[in-house]
């Protein structure tokens, strides 16, 4: 049952009940329309009330349907809405807490809207790469006018209810009901029962008074800011039709973009990633329900670039925290550091002087470990060597409350070591934030073999709240995402030693759309992370071979924009990355000691044995449990490594090309002998797949 169906007096109420936002999926949209043919054959019923279970009036069409026959199956979304505004009698919509894409464009084709205060309105359809598709461009202009509707339809933010009933002459709601919305919209209902004719939005006027200057200077707009995305332009051009064509001519003209978007690779990738992140957030074997713990406050070993990032999410989300470094000099450099990035968002009107003062009296500093036992968690961000980790650890062992979760956020080390240096291993979990930590979305949760399943779920939930997006990972070096950027790195090395130059390798990363190439990355993250790593690997790992020319680079102290050069040259206190001659002498130098013959290498072949580093890499991490699913692989690269959003994170971009048409350049790849050779043997997983025809997804 997805819709209710009871008389109140001489109203009808039809409750839309698809939990858990009332998306209207077919057996939502079949059942609302049998209710207002009950509603009209019954002849004691007046008017039709239509209102949304739960936590929400709709959140639209159902996406999970998409791509099937049920999406389209009749009554579908458009044929529904024709059904409600062709109605005999009133049809008022109540609208409560949420009401986005086609439960917005549903209650437009009521006759009348009254809605709470406070409700999310939108119409959220280009964030997945589509538009709205049931009449939502040609009716929300009619409502609210033409740039107020344009805005919301091309950005996709929601605006609260009570913002759009103040816009001067707008006729998306009837009345704001301040009480009960039930009782309200009954009240309302009873009041225009008999009032004729039954008002269509459709009915409206719909002009701009500069049309074209406005509809040009918009078409430029979007076409600027989302380059890779081909829905906001197509959202232009329905609402300018708005404005020009007959009614039914507009929807005409909206109904063919949203199936041509609904077929674009873009549109794909984008509604593969909102289900990604919310599939990120599952754990399977945990139930969903499982008590947390509660996090009341924070305390933070380590005062530096990533301990102040991590401070600032807690301080944004209200928590308390409290600082702790070892000498008081570091403490103020901490504190000063969060300082400084505050102001810089006040300064820019980001952030309001009473928030920023409201953040900062949130913190609190100490030297003292022994200060540090009331905190609900602690997380430690000091020096990356694991005799540190131990003393850190063994002290916190000590001090922490019993309950306390201990967090580490090491990037790298084992953290199955780390939680043995306590006697409490299953409260030891891994936050690993991505610098800088108070900006990148993503955070890789690493539940060690001990960690408890409840601690697992405070720390997702809790990063939640502070506005991240958790991937689980299992215990592994560099766990998923630094495991995945290794390969990467070392295939944007070997290209160098084929004969690439940086810039050619970055131009083709960035024309792919990655925010940053391999080497404008490194010069702005720090080549010398990289070299300790290396240097670290030629211990652990002798058999896995890798480029020199990074460390070449950084026996020239060559550290990149901290040390003022790096793969290319900088000019003082400019951040252009300027091509280098002495990187490119060095290069062809270092061809000629290995006996090299450089060869042209095109952006495919660049591009594919990055991307495909990935993918391979990515593979063996969801086959060996790393990883839940091939989905949170793209999550991590979406959200922590600059991968294209439109092309839905590397595994995504995988099922895309088609696996069997990777693993057939991978065994090309194979072949080549100045690259990893070995590398290059398709994951099983990646293999079984491609032989079978399969995808990730
Ligand atoms: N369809 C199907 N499932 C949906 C859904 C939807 N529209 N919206 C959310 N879900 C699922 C979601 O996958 C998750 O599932 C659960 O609900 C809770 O979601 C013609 C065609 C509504 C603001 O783009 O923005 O209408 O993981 O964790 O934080 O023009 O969900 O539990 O299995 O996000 O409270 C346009 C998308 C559709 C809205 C609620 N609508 N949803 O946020 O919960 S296209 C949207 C949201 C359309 C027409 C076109 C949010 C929310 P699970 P959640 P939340």
């Amino acid at each position: 049952m997805s819709a209710s169906y009871e008389v109140r007096g001489a109203i009808a109420v039809i409750t839309l009940n698809n939990p858990p936002v009332n998306g209207l999926g077919y057996e939502t949209r079949k059942a609302v329309a049998a209710a207002v043919e009950k509603a009209e054959d019954d002849a004691a019923v007046k008017a039709i009330v239509i209102t949304g279970a739960g936590k929400a009036f709709s959140g639209g069409a159902d996406i999970k349907e998409f791509g099937s026959p049920l999406a389209l199956a009749e009554p579908n979304l458009l044929s529904l809405i024709a059904r409600v505004e062709g109605a005999s009698k009133p049809v008022v919509a109540a609208i409560h807490t949420v009401c986005m894409g086609g439960g917005l464009e549903l209650s437009l084709g009521c006759h009348y809207r009254v809605v709470s205060p406070g409700a999310a309105i939108a119409l959220p359809e280009v964030k997945l790469g589509i538009l709205p598709g049931a009449g939502g461009t040609q009716r929300l202009p009619r409502a609210i006018g033409v740039e107020a509707a344009l805005n919301m339809i091309v950005s996709g933010e929601p605006v609260k209810s009570e913002l759009l009933a103040q816009i001067p002459g707008q006729k998306l709601f009837d009345r704001v009901i301040e009480g009960d919305l039930i009782e309200g919209a009954l009240a309302f209902a009873n009041e225009i029962a008999a009032a004729r004719p039954l008002p269509m939005v459709r009915d409206l006027k719909c002009k701009h008074p500069d049309g074209d200057a406005y509809f040009g200077f918009a078409r430029n707009t979007v076409n600027a800011m989302a380059k890779n995305f081909p829905a906001p332009a197509r959202c232009v051009d329905c609402v300018e039709q708005a404005t020009k064509a007959r009614f039914e001519d507009g929807l005409k003209v909206e109904r063919e973009a949203f199936a041509a978007l609904m077929l674009t690779p873009e549109s794909k990738a984008l509604r593969h990633a909102f289900f990604a992140e919310r599939a990120a957030a599952k754990v399977p074997g945990i139930p969903e329900d499982t008590a947390t713990r509660e996090i009341r406050s924070v305390a933070i070993i380590g005062a530096g670039t990533m301990g102040g990032g991590i401070a600032m999410n807690f301080l944004n989300a209200g928590t308390p925290v409290v600082m702790l470094e070892m000498k008081q000099e570091a403490l103020d450099k901490g504190v000063g550091i969060i300082r400084k990035n505050y102001e810089a968002q006040v300064k820019k009107g980001k952030l309001k002087e009473d928030k920023y003062a409201e953040r900062m009296a949130l913190l609190s500093t100490t030297l003292s470990y022994a200060e540090l036992g009331g905190a609900d968690l602690v997380i430690e961000a000091v020096f990356e060597e694991i005799g540190v980790k131990r003393q850190v650890f063994e002290q916190l062992d000590a001090v922490m409350k019993p309950g306390a979760i201990l967090a580490s956020n090491t990037s790298t080390l084992d953290l199955d070591k780390i939680a043995a240096f306590t006697k409490r291993p299953q409260d030891v979990i891994g936050m690993h934030f991505f610098s800088p930590a108070n900006v990148m979305r993503l955070l890789e949760v690493v539940r060690g073999a001990k960690t408890a399943p409840d601690v697992l779920m405070t720390v997702m939930k809790l990063g939640k709240k502070i506005k991240k997006t958790c991937v689980v990972s299992g215990v592994c070096d560099g766990f998923i995402g630094n495991r995945m950027i290794e390969q990467y790195s070392r295939q944007a090395g070997y290209l160098l030693d084929e004969g690439c130059t940086p810039q050619q390798v970055d131009k083709a990363a960035e024309k792919f759309g990655f925010a940053m190439g391999p080497f404008r990355m490194g010069d702005l993250a720090g080549n010398d992370i990289g070299w300790a790593i290396r240097k670290r690997r030629y211990v652990e790992k002798p058999d896995v071979r890798y480029s020199k020319t990074a460390d070449l680079l950084c026996e020239l102290g060559r550290f990149g924009q901290k040390t003022g050069a790096g793969w290319y040259d900088y000019v003082p206190g400019k951040r252009d990355a300027i091509p280098s001659e002495l990187v490119n002498d060095m290069l062809v130098k270092h061809r000629a000691d290995l006996g090299i013959t450089p060869r042209k290498i095109g952006d495919d072949e660049i591009v594919h044995r990055l991307v495909y580093s990935l993918v391979n890499e990515g593979a063996r991490i969801v086959e060996e449990g790393i990883a839940l699913r091939a989905s949170d692989i793209d999550m991590v690269y979406l959200t922590g490594y600059g991968f294209p959003l439109w092309r839905g994170g590397p595994m995504n971009y995988a099922d895309t090309v088609g696996l069997w048409n990777v693993v057939q350049a991978m065994k090309k790849f194979a072949k080549n002998p100045a690259d990893d050779q070995a590398f290059w043997q398709p994951a099983p997983l990646l293999a079984r797949l491609a032989a079978e025809g399969k995808s990730f997804s």
